[in-house]
């Protein structure tokens, strides 16, 4: 085949080979149309290739689009309704449920997971909570709330991360959207709030870990305030654009699934206002404590800048969701 191009610049292709070898597209094997290349679909290539369907080096395009889009997320232990870490909300886990439901802390047939709101009971409101999570998916959700824009910061003794931009319309298919009673992938909104026990700091870590587990690094962060001698703990996401400037992050409060606005806006409230973007590194022995670096806001400056290279620390306290020992600072990193 021969391509020539016309003096009106638009383009002649001359069919003159005696047949047409048709192109292989290794992304056929995106059997579900996900974007990824699973385990299993890239096991179908491997078989095609032993069956002759395709060459070897087709199988090899395929494996390498596996290995540069599937990652291995962690599973959400505690803070979703997946009880089979398969990422599909699915009838095992309706079976689940129901071997669970209705039941109090205490009996043989309670389980932590499905008590979405731990008030030691699994009754009617759990029930309408699970049956607001089913069907869900994990990846179709990380799709929609993630983006492909991300940013790389390297601070001076050369720890790097990367951020993640986030879709701010989607990203309450994560959270949960507690104004329209919307069920996201993690339950934490729906936690009593308990104090000293489980109070907005707990939110606040509960969601940052499950973001972690469940979408990938750099995506929700931790962050608080201190207004008037209070402090605030709640999570921050970066939507895109220049990193340092306040207008691209956006404050969501864990404890309602509330979408607050931009941390460059001047009128949003004090309490959530950050003082510190909390950057998780690694769980500090024998603590429920994340050593963490920090992005620091100004105010006057409207911009961000790099905290400290010393490690400071941010506490879990009694949150729920198991915290990593290192957080992998390349995971689900595009
Ligand atoms: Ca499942
Ligand atoms: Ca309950």
């Amino acid at each position: 085949m021969s391509i020539t191009f016309v003096e009106n610049q638009t383009r002649h292709v001359d069919f003159s080979l005696s047949h047409i070898v048709p192109l292989f597209n290794p992304w056929s094997y995106d059997t579900n149309g996900d974007g990824i290349i699973s385990p299993n679909e890239a096991a179908s290539a491997l078989l095609d290739c032993y069956a002759g369907i395709i060459t070897e080096e087709q199988m090899q395009q395929v494996f390498t689009l596996h290995m540069n889009t599937y990652k291995e997320y962690p599973p959400i232990e505690v803070v979703c309704l997946d009880s089979n870490n398969n990422g599909v909300v699915d009838e095992e886990d309706e079976a689940n449920f129901l071997a669970a439901y209705p039941s109090n802390k205490g009996d043989g047939r309670y389980q932590r997971r499905f008590d979405a709101n731990i008030d030691e009971v699994i009754n009617s409101i759990d029930y309408a909570i699970f049956y607001g999570t089913l069907g869900k998916e994990l990846r179709v959700i990380r799709n929609r709330v993630k983006t492909s824009i991300y940013e790389h910061l390297v601070w001076p003794d050369g720890w790097d991360i990367y951020i993640v931009a986030l879709n701010k319309d989607r990203v309450t298919e994560f959270i949960g959207s507690f104004g329209e009673s919307k069920e996201g992938w993690i339950d934490v909104r729906h936690h009593t709030y308990s104090f000293p026990s489980y109070i907005c700091q707990q939110f606040a870590v509960d969601t940052m870990v499950a973001a972690y587990k469940g979408l990938g690094y750099g995506c929700l962060l931790g962050a608080s305030s201190v207004t008037d001698g209070y402090s605030h703990a709640f999570n921050v996401f970066w939507a895109g654009g220049d990193w340092r400037n306040l207008n691209n992050w956006w404050v969501i409060e864990p404890q309602q699934g509330t979408f607050i606005g931009s941390v460059g806006d001047s009128n949003l409230p004090g309490i959530y206002q950050p003082v510190l973007i909390y950057i998780p590194d690694f769980l500090i022995p024998g603590t429920n404590d994340i050593a963490i670096r920090t992005l620091i806001p100004n105010y006057q400056t409207r911009s961000f800048s790099l905290g400290s290279v010393f490690e400071s620390r941010w506490g879990g306290g009694q949150s729920e969701e198991p915290i990593v020992e290192v957080f992998n600072r390349a995971l689900g990193v595009v």
